[in-house]
């Protein structure tokens, strides 16, 4: 498997590169994927409308295919303000930098598809935001997201028997590991870049994503089951790092604003609406086989304690309670 490169990485950062600076206002941003993925066209979408909103000359150097790393790397870059000025990604791959940050991504925080879109369309998760920009000095622009998260695995789990002991990859942050212990699984936090060879040499049985990832980088060739837990609807901010920010121009600062709310619209609208097509493609092609899970409404029970414990932990209680009521 050669999709993740990280070949251009130290490249960009001896060549100084904070990408912005007066002279030269070149905006670099960073995707996983390759150009069919919904966050590679929602990056697409957000350079265009910047470009519409700004009279000025701005040039977006979008790197695809996990060319800059992945998302645990990002993060670091965006806090330092190196290599990468914006890009998308799960508030779960932030943890290090800001605790509560990954409440907004927690599974089973949302009941259905209305109650996320409320959420996301309204400013309950302002507070994160504002912990987001103090520890880590990144901007929240604009939230995309919409695909569901299923488990996928080398061997069908369809029943909490099943998913006993199950050796699964979680992502970083410290809540995703409770919540899947709780259900009795077996996490353990990998790299992104690494499920795909952690799978097919046994270290772990599988892992949990949404249909746009699973297709973009085929790992339905390691992992051929899916189980239909929809533990989780996504949540995943466009970001951009505060020092690159800081640098633009007020109006090019008001033309990204503006862009990214736009352009996460446009990304929640095509990620909601590709994703159970993606999954039927997926399952045509015989490239997956899905199950269903027998009594989801258990693993509720089993992982609310957890969830306002963590709340409880970070002082979150009152904004789990909002985001709940919504
Ligand atoms: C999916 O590719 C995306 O949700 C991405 O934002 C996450 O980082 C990734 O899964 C993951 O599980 O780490």
């Amino acid at each position: 498997k050669t999709f993740f490169k990280g070949a251009g990485v130290a490249g960009l950062l001896t060549a100084a590169a904070s990408a912005a600076s007066a002279q030269d206002m070149t905006l670099r941003g960073a995707s996983m994927f390759d150009e069919d993925h919904a966050f590679t066209k929602t990056m697409v979408r957000f350079a265009e409308l910047v470009d519409e909103k700004y009279d000025g000359d701005v040039t977006f150097d979008l790197r695809l295919n996990g060319e800059l790393g992945v998302e645990a790397d990002y993060v670091t870059f965006l806090q330092q303000g190196v290599a990468v000025d914006y890009t998308i990604m799960a508030p779960s791959n932030m943890a290090t930098f800001a605790p509560s940050i990954p409440l907004m991504d927690m599974p089973f925080l949302f009941r259905d598809q209305a109650h996320w879109e409320a959420v996301l369309s309204s400013d309950v998760l302002a507070p994160l935001e504002a912990e987001l920009l103090e520890k880590a000095d990144i901007m929240v622009v604009g939230y995309t997201g919409g695909g569901v998260r299923n488990i996928i695995s080398n061997a069908p789990i369809a029943n909490l028997e099943e998913l006993n002991g199950f050796k699964m990859r979680v992502m970083g942050a410290p809540i995703q590991a409770q919540i899947f212990s709780a259900l009795t699984a077996a996490p353990s936090a990998i790299a992104y870049n690494e499920v795909y060879n952690a799978i097919q040499t046994g270290v772990i049985a599988g892992f949990e994503n949404e249909a746009a990832s699973i297709q973009n980088l085929k790992f339905y060739e390691v992992a051929p089951y899916l189980t239909l837990t929809r533990h989780a609807i996504t949540v995943r901010p466009i970001v951009m790092s505060g020092k690159t920010f800081r640098k633009l121009p007020e109006d090019l600062q008001a033309a990204v604003l503006a862009a990214g709310e736009e352009a996460g619209t446009f990304g929640r609208e095509l990620e909601s609406r590709e994703d159970a097509q993606k999954l039927q493609e997926m399952a045509d092609a015989e490239q997956l086989t899905v199950l269903e899970f027998e009594g989801r409404e258990q693993l509720l029970d089993m992982v609310v304690p957890v969830q306002d414990s963590y709340a409880e932990s970070l002082g979150a209680v009152e904004l789990l309670t909002a985001i709940r009521d919504m």
